[in-house]
Order: structure tokens, then C-alpha cells, then sequence
């Protein structure tokens, strides 16, 4: 591998990058080779020590600061990811094998989106005066304290700056663990943010599996968790912070459907139904992997998405020509297999792909099924790979009910030249983040999370505040005391 993958050291605490050979090693594969790229210590007990005690320390330093203050920090590590975009991006292809097609354009630039949004809020969160007649209140805009945030493998540089940005606007600090699959990315973003600013310790990275971030959300020094992950992960994250009283904010899977009617523009549906199934190789909550087609379109539906895949340019992450790369492990591709083998059992019919490459790294090829039924495992299970279930429906009334017949709750879309219906499909729709004509768009100025079991709280816009602070309310009596004796 050409590019310098190997970080300084596993850890990134109190300002510095930080070694502790005791942890079990940890080797970053390359997705594209499944050669090893990184070798790195899962965090020991001493590491996770001084990485809390020096977030608390830095807390208490970063909230005395005047809040423009903090953001003004947070502006320059955004200018800061974005001068160094083109590295940034190469080790998140490294990391994850995602295309550099894609993690030019997506990743440490959402990252440098997401400090630049909240270090301009920074400055203007405040409380509010409240009129009491001859009396009067206020409120008091104020940080958790310490944040612990778990990340995901599919968006490892957003997730960390999705998580950090918000949390340091509202003067928390962060203990941030990555997934032990791509550890890589957010030593960077700690690096950066130390760079433009930020007190030793207020952001520091540790490396390790569940048992590390189980330590974190059970330690009593932390008031804040936010998980991106599976359901099942965050079902424990949940609970295990729900026994100190913390706040959570959870993002988790889906099945989310994207709805397709006859009078859509068929290029763009074709369009959305890619961008929601396909994109880092389908390895995104939000997809739309519940394919509902209108009868009288499917046919030209289906040939044109044939047609279209077949233009996809497979191969090597690191050509900016390919858009389309590997799963993220071996493991992660064993998974996504046996979905395909499950569904060709359950007897839907396989359209194209179905099967994992004949060439080195993990790639499988992009999968659609069409004549799913709602009851396949298939169309009820995340599985978080190129694999895209067809689903025909006749009538308006009778998509929104099977497309809100599951546990999930994440995004949902519509396809439809009709705006009024557009709208009014969306509205019955039980999903947190929707599209109208489009698919996968998130902005860091919109909210972005989950309704039923794919989540609690929301990420980005000014909603994520309220995830990162509390309010302090204060009475004030202008008058004498009236007491009853
Ligand atoms: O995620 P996990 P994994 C789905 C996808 C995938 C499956 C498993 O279907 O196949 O999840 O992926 C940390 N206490 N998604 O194993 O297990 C863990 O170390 C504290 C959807 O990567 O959910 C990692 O940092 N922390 C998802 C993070 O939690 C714990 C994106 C997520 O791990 C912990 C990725 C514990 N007990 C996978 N156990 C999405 N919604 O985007 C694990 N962790």
C-alpha cells in the first residue's frame, strides 16, 4: 500500500498521541486486498483512565471560554479538514474501501461541515428571559460534561465529527471509540482539533471493541453517550446507560422504504433507488432497501436499473474512476452472502448480481432482487450490503401500510411527479429522515435519526443542541417572601 496508514500511536489523549502495548493488538485490513494496513493496541484500563480524567479537566477550561471562542476553534478545524481533504479522504478509502469517487466529495467534507455549522451556533446559544408578572426567570444554556461517543464502520470521519462538533460547541468534552474495524480516521480529527485549538484532552480517541466502549457509558465520570450501530448494540448501549441516569442519543439501523409511482420521473427513480442501495456499496443506515414499485412501471423500472448498473465501475477505491468498492471486512461480506442465499431460497427472483467477485478484498456484486414479498427475510432484515429488494404495490393506501409494517423506522422516500401526494405520503410515513424525489441527502442543516427501534434523539441542525446541553432554570423573586408561618 502506497499510503502511510499506520498511525503514531493507537490512542489519541490529552493532546498527544498515545501507546499502550499491554491492549490486545488490533490489525486494520485493507478492504480491497485484505491485506494489513495498521496495527494498533485496543485501549487498556490506564488508557481509558486518562482519557476521562483529562476530558473532565478540559471541560471545566473549555466552558469557562466565551462560546465565540469556542467556535472559532471548532471554524478552523473545519478549514483545516477541508485543506487536507484529499488525505483525509484517502485514508477513509483505506479504512473502509469505500471509492475515492465518493469520499472526496462525503466524508471529511461533512465532517468540516458539521464544525463549521456548530462553531457558528456556538455563539449564539443562550438561555432565555422569562416575564413572571412582578417576578422573573431565566434559564441558563449548560454543557452535559463528558460525552462518550461509539462509532460505526461505514462513515468513520463524519461520525466522529457529527458526534464532536455539536458536543465541544456546547462546552462538553469527548471520548470518542471508534469501530475496531476502521480506526484509522478519527486519530485525524482529534489531530486536527488539537491543531486549531482545542485544550489537551477535550477531544481524545480510544481503540477497542465493545468491552472498551462498554467501560466508557458504564463509567460514572461520563453524562452523555451517542451511539451509531446496530439495534442490538444499541438495546445494550441503551440500558447500560440508562442505569446512570445518562443522556442518550442512538443511531440505528433500517429497512427504510422508498415508494415509486407509476407517474415518476423513471431516470430519477432509478437514480434514488441506486444512491439508496448501492452507495459505499449499500453499507448505510438510511438506505432505501425496500424497493416499492407501482405496477405500471416496474417493468421499465426494473431494465433500466439493470441497464444502469451495468454502467457501475467496480474495481480499485483508489482509481477516482471506480464508484463502486468492497464490503468493509470479510465478515461483513460472509453476512451480506447469506442474505443472498437466503433470499434465493425464499424464491424471489434474482435480477442481477447475487454473487461475491473473483478477485482479491470483499467486494459482492450489486444485488437486486425483484417479486419480493413482504414476509422474506430479505424484506425485513437490515443487511447492510448491495442488495436492493423489489416490492410490487397497486395502491397509495396499501404501500404506506406495508412500507410501515416493521420494527425500523429510520428514512423513507417517494418517487412521484404528483407533489401533493408526495407530501402527503411522507406525512404518513413512519420514518425520522424522508426524501421527496430523491434519496440519502443529509445535510448537517437538517436533523438526521430515527423513529421506532432505529433510534432516540437526533444528529445535526440546531435540533442537536438540545441533545448536547441542559437548561438551567432560575426564579427570581423581586418582592418579600410570603411564607405560611
Ligand atoms: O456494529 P455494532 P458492527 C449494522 C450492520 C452491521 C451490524 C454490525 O447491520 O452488519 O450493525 O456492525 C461498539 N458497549 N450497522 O458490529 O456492533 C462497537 O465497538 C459499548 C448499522 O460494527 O453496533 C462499535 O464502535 N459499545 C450501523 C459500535 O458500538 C459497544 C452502522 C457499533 O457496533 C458495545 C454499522 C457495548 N456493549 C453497522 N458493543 C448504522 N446504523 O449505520 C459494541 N460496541
Amino acid at each position: 500500500m502506497r499510503y502511510d496508514t499506520q498511525p503514531k500511536a493507537s490512542h489519541f489523549v490529552d493532546g498527544a498521541y498515545l501507546e499502550d502495548s499491554a491492549g490486545r493488538e488490533m490489525e486494520v485490513i485493507y478492504p480491497a486486498s485484505g491485506a494489513v494496513i495498521a496495527r494498533l493496541h485496543e485501549a487498556t484500563d490506564a488508557v481509558i483512565e486518562k482519557a476521562l480524567v483529562s476530558a473532565r479537566r478540559a471541560q471545566a477550561e473549555w466552558a469557562a471560554l466565551k462560546p465565540v471562542e469556542r467556535g472559532r476553534v471548532l471554524r478552523r478545524a473545519a478549514d483545516l479538514m477541508r485543506e487536507r481533504n484529499r488525505a483525509l479522504s484517502e485514508l477513509e478509502s483505506c479504512d473502509t474501501g469505500k471509492p475515492l469517487s465518493e469520499t472526496l466529495y462525503v466524508d471529511a467534507t461533512s465532517g468540516a461541515d458539521a464544525l463549521e455549522y456548530f462553531g457558528g451556533l456556538a455563539g449564539a446559544l443562550t438561555g432565555e428571559h422569562v416575564p413572571l408578572g412582578a417576578d422573573w426567570g431565566y434559564t441558563i444554556r449548560e454543557p452535559l460534561g463528558v460525552c462518550v461517543g461509539l462509532g460505526a464502520w461505514n462513515y468513520p470521519t463524519q461520525i466522529a465529527c457529527w458526534k464532536g462538533a455539536p458536543a465541544l460547541a456546547c462546552g462538553n468534552a469527548m471520548v470518542f471509540k471508534p469501530s475496531e474495524t476502521t480506526p484509522l480516521c478519527a486519530l485525524k480529527v482529534a489531530e486536527i482539533l488539537h491543531e486549531a485549538g482545542a485544550p489537551a484532552g477535550l477531544y481524545n480517541v480510544v481503540q477497542g471493541a465493545g468491552r472498551v466502549g462498554a467501560a466508557l457509558v458504564g463509567d460514572a465520570r461520563v453524562d452523555k453517550v451517542s451511539l451509531t450501530g446496530s439495534v442490538p448494540t444499541g438495546r445494550k448501549v441503551y440500558a447500560a446507560a440508562a442505569d446512570g441516569m445518562k443522556h442518550v442519543t442512538m443511531e440505528l439501523g433500517g429497512k427504510s422504504p422508498l415508494v415509486i409511482f407509476d407517474d415518476a420521473d423513471l431516470e430519477n427513480a432509478v437514480g434514488g433507488a441506486i444512491l439508496g442501495n448501492f452507495y459505499s456499496s449499500g453499507q448505510v443506515c438510511s438506505n432505501g432497501t425496500r424497493v416499492f414499485v407501482q405496477k405500471g412501471i416496474k417493468e421499465a423500472f426494473l431494465q433500466r436499473l439493470v441497464e444502469r448498473i451495468g454502467q457501475a465501475k467496480i474495481g480499485d477505491p483508489m482509481d477516482e474512476a471506480t464508484n463502486f468498492g468492497p464490503m468493509v471486512s470479510e465478515a461483513q461480506r460472509g453476512i451480506v452472502m447469506g442474505y443472498i442465499a437466503q433470499g434465493k431460497d425464499e424464491g424471489a427472483r434474482l435480477v442481477c448480481g447475487g454473487e461475491a467477485l473473483e478477485r482479491d478484498g470483499f467486494y459482492v456484486a450489486p444485488t437486486v432482487f425483484a417479486d419480493v414479498t413482504d414476509d422474506m427475510v430479505i424484506a425485513r432484515e437490515e443487511i447492510f450490503g448491495p442488495v436492493m429488494a423489489v416490492l410490487d404495490f397497486e395502491d397509495e393506501d396499501e404501500v404506506i401500510a406495508r412500507a410501515n409494517d416493521t420494527p425500523y423506522g429510520l428514512s423513507a422516500g417517494v418517487f412521484t411527479s404528483d407533489l401533493a401526494r408526495g407530501h402527503r405520503v411522507i406525512g404518513r410515513l413512519q420514518a425520522g429522515s424522508c426524501f421527496i424525489n430523491s434519496y440519502n441527502d443529509a445535510p448537517v442543516e437538517l436533523p438526521f435519526g430515527g423513529a421506532k427501534m432505529s433510534g432516540v434523539g437526533r444528529e445535526n441542525a440546531k435540533v442537536a443542541i438540545e441533545h448536547y446541553s441542559q437548561l438551567k432554570s432560575v426564579y427570581v423573586r423581586m418582592g418579600d417572601v410570603e411564607a405560611p408561618f
